[in-house]
């Protein structure tokens, strides 16, 4: 029997030290709830790093024993590869080089060879569990190298990849002293997915300059084999929102937080401390709002949300004090006895609280500088069980590719920004309903569960056309 072997960096259980000893909690994240099904399903199993660093044997045993039962199978990376491989490879090389930053970039032989380790690490834990004819699903950008080197082991396999943030112009991989490299590696996939049409553009253009190979209609034939690359715009569990935000749990929340704001307007704002995600210019367009609209001043607050991330990365604790600084600043000048602008929390919430946000939110503010996909735009759309509200989103999230109902706006455009702000507040409740009732469409549609079935039976067609192509 064929079984389906799911790869990512982190496993979808959140493994935590706690005072009376390691925690297990599954986690909340899109991925984990789209593949579900699949990874839980007979035989199948997810692989990837439970998060934490734990060296002693037997707990190492204990988090293996534990995982397995859920049908998951861990690495462990020690404390040099978590340093090297995860905080320098991938979110001090990887991350910025694929968002535009490439001036944030390391570019460290150390680093990069740690990432090869590691890669090769993920490669043994697979090969232990999948046999020749298993399928194979390779997440993200942590693990590029992946596909090749199974392919190597498994040549019969079928494995396919999918990256969760964007590929970049060619021009940046250039830059990359192992941008060849990386692309060949991600080759050994039958099928390479991304979230929309742009990136794919991106990484075949990349393949025929920096490899010379080209393609048709999205198929690169390699020396030998064809490789299928296609756009998969990644969804969310639609209906978990909406039950959410409908919620008894829910509404009780929203009138605990709305004794406290009276009629004040919100304005949600919900993100990863992450430079790519436009924070501090939100936070500069909102003053400006206020500047040049006072008649907004004590009838709006923003409501921030900054999920702490990556703060062993130097740009992210640079970050922090900008936005630290940019908070105080505002509030300071503005603020009322009675009325804050900012509501500011440097924290991440349960889930049944986010739901109340998303419920309370007149306006969501979604305006990363490059962003994959962008899952808290189709969260908040999900949300509006009454149709109202109105979300403002970056035209470079991978998100506005499909919610071109939404207000689409430049994020380093503060003045344009201010405009949108200006304009949703002030949006009659008809053009709010016909906007949200098109996106609502649009999101349930193509939820999770679709992006699921959507990849796995592409790549199931992909291996029938490389055997079809073989025999020919
Ligand atoms: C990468 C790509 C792509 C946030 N705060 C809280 C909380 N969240 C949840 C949101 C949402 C998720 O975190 C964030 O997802 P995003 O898509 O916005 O961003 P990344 O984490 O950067 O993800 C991205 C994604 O992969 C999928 O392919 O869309 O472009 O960068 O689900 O709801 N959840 C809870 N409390 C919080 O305070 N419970």
């Amino acid at each position: 029997m064929s079984r389906t072997i799911i790869i990512s960096n982190r496993l979808p259980t959140k493994v935590q030290r706690t005072a009376s000893g390691l925690s297990f909690q599954p986690s909340e994240g899109g991925l984990a709830t789209g593949l579900g099904s699949i990874y839980r399903a007979d035989g199948n199993v997810w692989v990837g790093w439970p998060g934490l660093f734990v060296d002693d044997p037997a707990e190492q045993a204990h988090v293996t024993e534990q995982l397995q039962a859920d049908s998951m199978a861990p690495v462990f990376l020690t404390e040099a590869e978590i340093r090297d491989f995860y905080e320098g490879f991938s979110n001090g090389t990887l991350w910025p080089t694929f968002h535009y930053f490439s001036e944030f970039s390391l570019y460290e032989q150390a680093h990069w060879e740690a990432y090869v380790a590691v890669n090769e690490k993920f490669c043994q834990a697979v090969l232990a569990l999948a046999g020749p004819e298993d399928t194979i699903w390779v997440h993200d950008y942590q693990l590029l190298l992946l596909p090749e080197m199974l392919r190597r082991e498994r040549p019969e396999a079928t494995i396919g990849f999918f990256l969760h943030i964007p590929f970049p112009s060619y021009e940046l991989i250039r830059v990359l002293p192992w941008g060849a490299e990386l692309l060949r590696s991600m080759l050994g996939a039958d099928l390479i997915g991304f979230h929309t049409y742009g990136y794919m553009h991106h990484f075949l253009s990349a393949v025929a300059h920096l490899l010379g190979l080209p393609n048709h209609n999205g198929q690169v034939e390699t020396p030998d084999r064809t490789v299928l690359v296609d756009a998969f715009p990644m969804g969310i569990d639609y209906q978990r929102y909406a039950e959410a935000a409908a919620s008894e749990v829910a509404q009780a929340h929203e009138r605990t937080y709305r004794e406290y704001l009276g009629e004040t307007r919100v304005i949600l704002s919900i993100d990863r401390l992450d430079y790519t995600k436009g924070i501090a210019q939100r936070l500069r367009a909102f003053e400006v709002l206020l500047q040049r609209h006072p008649e907004w001043v004590g009838q709006v607050s923003l409501l921030m949300i900054v999920v702490p991330s990556r703060d062993q990365v130097a740009q992210y604790a640079g970050l922090k004090m900008e936005i630290d600084e940019l908070v105080g600043r505002i509030n300071a000048q503005y603020r009322t006895i009675s009325w804050n602008p900012i509501l500011y929390f440097y924290r991440s919430f349960p889930f049944e609280e986010l739901a109340a946000f998303y419920r309370l939110a007149d306006v969501a503010l979604v305006t990363p500088v490059r962003d994959g996909m962008n899952l808290v735009a189709k969260e908040f759309i999900a949300s509006k069980t009454d149709q109202r509200g109105v979300l403002i989103l970056s035209e470079r999230a991978g998100a506005a590719q499909e919610l071109a109902d939404a207000l689409l706006i430049n994020p380093t455009d503060t003045g344009q920004l201010a405009e949108a702000l200006h304009e949703a507040l002030q949006m009659p409740p008809e053009e709010q309903a016909s906007r949200m009732v098109a996106m609502q469409a649009l999101v349930r549609q193509y939820d999770v569960f679709a992006w699921t079935e959507l990849f796995m039976n592409r790549l199931a067609y992909s291996k029938i056309k490389q055997e079809t192509l073989a025999t020919d």
